[in-house]
């Protein structure tokens, strides 16, 4: 046996694989449309100065694992590699250094590319793609006039979010905590005319769609939230005395009857049809321009103070009632979702709460809960009696006891409690029962927590059932004066103080003690959900959420859907991203450049600076900007925006498909055997972006017949991020970041490989810890080692255990492999070598599917094993072993040693071990060696799976 040499072993199978190509794909191979494929993904690597991270390492390993297995189990596998080049850290690289950002990219893919191949990834090298490349982004710029011609590509101004380091617009999705996604300095607002692509059109079927894919839950559950499908009502209120209406969405129609106002957002337009009959036209406009300043997270925020002003001169009439309500204008309605303007429902609606609280404005309750009591529930046969109740609650702050009564006839402890009679307020109802049945008169700062409980109960004390509505009314005790209660009072139940932490649900007879503890706990007193509807004339009594639709019918509205998702901003002003090609003309406007044109290329320039005009360093360039317009051939000048480097990576994976194809972006045949692709994985950090916006261009290009699947990828998955030693990003500011190279050095490309398949479970983010390594370094040479073990006999049969731990290890890397538990497939490997090992001889079959099912994971050692063994051709081309299913478990026999035939001792092992093993077995037993002291026996008679005799 050699040593084990990982620079020679794996420089020469590169090389090897590399000349025999055996990892491209030939398009004349596939002649069957039907022949199995598999096409794995991960997301191309943007290629920064930095080179590889280990984190990508990562991704393409488990991809690379899913690829190599497919190929042995007889798929045609398309395992693919480019670059998504555009983008600003070269652009400023280049700007910094004063190179051309070409070439920058060019030395940078150089490396990446080099690092890559000595991993021993296995891509199908021949499909490299770049999305600088001209050929490459000629079908970018392609796409983008399709949307174009559809009108999905269209011209707005926009406040954008402007990045005043970057020098560059940013979208939405780009902007963490109100700063630069990259570069984390705050970012300011700027309008600015900007490419926008309408991504809303396709929102309905990005969301309805994901049934149909295999992406992880948390994958579909942020894309769900991120496109943000509402259901609900758009209903129109009458400005009084005008034909004009505000119309507003809600997704609680059920609530109209507690309309007491309606606002409007700052940038509604109905507000300029408004104006004349304004009485404080100056107020309103300067808080309309006050709040163009705040950001929309700001806007939303319920903790935020609410602010807005009325419109003096107008009223909105409620459809359903006919009432004239007062209209507001507030910032914390946003003007692009839904219609721009609300129904506002204080009594159930947190905003609007805090805002009517402020702002003095009428709360109306029109929803509440509703409770079947469970301990006293109404009985059948009893007459049902309907009561208004209050529940007082005192809380004496002396010793922050809270009042109550013990029922004497009745096992119940309550509050005081009782109706409320009709011209009652609740508070003073409240403070009348507190003095009747305990005598306490000095009742202090009164909060109504919350709106009414509807509940059922059997009420045992009048013997009837009670369907009662019941508010709650929280007290300071100011003092402990008191008088005395009546007899009827005193005979009935006890006054007692109870500790607050006593004050429980288990405690208290009361059905809506629950509620009232939320309501309590959290102080919001608006009551948001779902429940039985009061005030609200013939629907009163009806479920609230069975009822929208029918109310919505009532008031003459229509049942939408609204999304939370924004078209895309879509143009950048900068330089190395692709020219967004079209032409302006004064006579004929925006003309598409003809396709026959493509591509628009990138001119060289001087100076990549960005202008602090936000105009693009293009924009310098007269001898480029300056042409002919395609229609009217006069004087015309190109669109100097560029995409942004979310455009490149929408399409990659259908270029990789048929990279050189000079007429078309992929050829439809090829098409139709590739698409989708299999299985994606990537980062968590895209499932917002790259993910959504190539799905969207994905089913553009379905629609208009380009991809023949409806969706781009069949399955996405995602890993963890490699983290620093002690959790820390890696970034080179830190100084905390491996370095590849190194490692594939000194212990070689299959041992990180395996590390990085071991270190941590794939889905979650992991350290990076370098004196881990050692443990996947040992394996690999023993693994080496074990080639030692391999019988030289031919007739040479294993023993059970080898046989059982064989099957046992591919059926489990079967498993873990598919569902991306790499690090379990590894210590199945692990313990599969440590059970050879105690063999004194495995099989070469044993072994060689042992390689076999490693291989993917350690392709290199793997392979020269493979060769060790006389095999011609490459491991990674042979067939898979199957899993023989009756040799997953052993069955265990006890077997009788006897010496001369008599009993000496026993022992448990496989069912089945031949009789060579067996013999080794009894012969080097300690009570053996004690017996027969060195002495060779005469005979050993094995009676298969019962006795060893040994006679001396
Ligand atoms: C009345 C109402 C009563 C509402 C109630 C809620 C509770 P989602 O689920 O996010 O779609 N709304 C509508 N347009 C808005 C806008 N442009 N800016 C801010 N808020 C807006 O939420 C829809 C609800 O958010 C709508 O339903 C509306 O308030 C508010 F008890 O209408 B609702
Ligand atoms: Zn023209």
């Amino acid at each position: 046996m050699k040593p084990y040499d990982h620079k020679k072993i794996e420089s020469k199978w590169q090389k090897y694989w590399d000349r025999k190509k055996i990892y491209q794909i030939n398009d004349k191979d596939i002649k069957d449309i039907k022949q199995k494929k598999f096409y794995p993904l991960i997301e191309f690597p943007y290629p920064s100065g930095q080179g590889l991270h280990v984190g990508h390492i990562r991704s393409n390993t488990a991809m690379d694992i899913l690829a190599r297995k497919r190929r042995m189990e007889g798929y045609k596998v398309l395992y693919p590699i480019g670059w998504d080049a555009f983008g600003l850290p070269t652009e400023n690289f280049a700007i910094k250094n004063k190179l051309d950002p070409a070439i920058v990219t060019k030395r940078n893919t150089d490396t990446f590319r080099r690092q890559l191949k000595s991993l021993g990834f296995s891509f199908d090298w021949s499909r490299e793609i770049n999305t600088t490349d001209p050929k490459y982004y000629k079908w970018t710029q392609w796409i983008f006039l399709q949307f174009f011609k559809k009108g999905l590509a269209y011209k707005k101004k926009m406040t954008i979010n402007w990045c005043p380091k970057d020098l560059i617009g940013l979208a939405n999705e780009e902007v963490v905590n109100g700063c630069c996604e990259r570069c984390g300095t705050e970012v300011e607002k700027r309008e600015k005319e900007q490419w926008m692509l309408a991504i809303t059109k396709y929102a309905d079927r990005l969301d309805k769609d994901l049934d149909d894919v295999d992406f992880l839950p948390k994958i579909k559950t942020q894309q769900r939230n991120w496109i943000g499908k509402s259901e609900g009502a758009e209903i129109d209120f009458q400005i009084k005395g005008t034909d004009k209406k505000i119309k507003v969405y809600t997704t609680r129609p059920d609530t109209i009857y507690g309309v007491s106002y309606v606002v409007l957002a700052p940038e509604n337009p109905i507000l300029t049809d408004l104006m004349a009959k304004v009485e404080n036209i100056e107020d309103v406009k300067a808080y309309i321009s006050e709040s163009r300043k705040k950001d929309e997270i700001e806007r939303l925020s319920v903790d935020k103070e609410k602010t807005g002003i009325e419109i003096k001169g107008i009223k909105a009439i409620n459809p359903a009632n006919g009432e004239a309500v007062p209209v507001w204008v507030a910032d914390y309605v946003l003007g692009d979702y839904g219609t721009g303007s609300v129904m506002a429902v204080p009594a159930h609606d947190e905003r609007d709460y805090l805002f009517a609280k402020k702002y003095n404005l009428p709360i109306k309750e029109v929803i509440i809960p509703h409770i079947i009591d469970k301990r006293n529930p109404p009985q059948q046969g009893k007459k049902s009696v309907a009561r208004r109740n209050v529940h007082a609650i005192v809380y004496n702050p002396k010793n922050g006891r809270i009042l109550a009564l013990k029922w004497k006839k009745h096992p119940w402890t309550t509050f005081p409690m009782g109706g409320v009679e009709d011209n009652e307020d609740v508070i003073s109802a409240a403070k009348r029962e507190v003095y009747e049945e305990t005598g306490y008169k000095n009742l202090v700062d009164p909060v109504i927590l919350g709106g009414q409980v509807k509940a059922e109960y059997f009420a045992a004390h009048k013997d009837q059932n009670r369907v009662s509505y019941t508010s709650a009314v929280l007290f300071v005790l100011k003092n402990e004066d008191k008088d005395d209660v009546s007899i009827e009072e005193s005979d009935a139940h006890d006054v007692v103080w109870m500790n607050e932490k006593d004050v429980t649900e288990e405690n208290m007879t009361h059905a809506e003690m629950p509620i009232w503890l939320q309501r309590f706990k959290n102080k919001n007193y608006a009551y948001t959900e779902h429940g039985v509807l009061i005030n609200s004339n013939e629907f009163d009594g009806k479920k609230s959420n069975e009822i929208k639709e029918d109310i919505t019918k009532f008031v003459k509205g229509k049942w939408v859907n609204k999304f939370k998702l924004r078209d895309w901003v879509f143009s950048r002003q900068r330089y190395w991203g692709e020219p967004i090609p079209v032409i302006h003309c004064d006579k004929c406007g925006i003309v598409p450049v003809p396709e026959k044109e493509l591509p628009i290329k990138l001119p060289k320039v001087k100076n990549y600076l960005p202008t602090e005009t936000g105009e693009s360093p293009l924009s310098a360039i007269s001898k480029w900007v300056n042409t002919k317009c395609p229609q009217c051939k006069g004087k015309a000048k190109r669109e100097t925006d560029t995409m942004p480097n979310w455009a490149g990576s929408s399409w990659y994976y259908l270029r990789y498909i048929d990279p050189k194809n000079k007429k078309i972006l992929a050829d439809k045949n090829k098409l139709a055997f590739w698409t989708p692709v299999d299985w994606y994985n990537g980062g968590m950090e895209h499932t917002t972006l790259h993910l959504l916006y190539s799905r969207f261009w994905h089913k553009f290009l379905y629609d208009i017949g380009v991809v023949p699947t409806k969706e781009p990828y069949q399955k996405r998955t995602s890993h963890g991020l490699i983290l620093a030693g002690g959790g820390e990003k890696m970034s080179k500011s830190k100084g905390n970041v491996v370095n590849p190279d190194d490692i594939v050095n000194t212990v070689g490309a299959d041992t990180l490989r395996l590390y990085e398949m071991f270190m941590g479970p794939f889905d979650q983010a992991i350290s990076w810890e370098s004196y881990n390594i050692a443990g996947p370094r040992r394996f690999v040479e023993r693994v080496w080692k074990l080639q030692e073990k391999i019988s030289r006999d031919k007739k040479f049969i294993d023993t059970p255990t080898a046989l059982v731990t064989i099957n046992k290890t591919i059926n489990k890397i079967n498993e873990d492999t598919e569902s991306m538990s790499f690090n379990t497939a590894v210590s199945s490997m692990m313990i599969a070598v440590n059970e050879f090992e105690k063999e004194k001889n495995i099989s070469k079959k044993v072994f060689e599917d042992f390689i076999k099912v490693i291989s993917p994971f350690i392709p290199h050692i793997t392979e020269e094993l493979w060769e060790v063994l006389g095999n011609k051709g490459s491991i990674h081309t042979s067939i898979w072993p199957s899993v023989d299913k009756t040799k997953l478990h052993s069955d265990k026999v006890t077997i009788v040693i006897q010496i001369n035939g008599k009993i000496k001792t026993t022992f448990e092992t496989d069912k089945g071990s031949n009789e060579e093993y067996i013999k080794n077995i009894a012969l080097n037993h300690d009570e053996i060696k004690k017996v027969i002291q060195g002495v060779s026996p005469k005979r050993v008679i094995v009676v298969k799976d019962k006795i060893v005799n040994i006679v001396l």
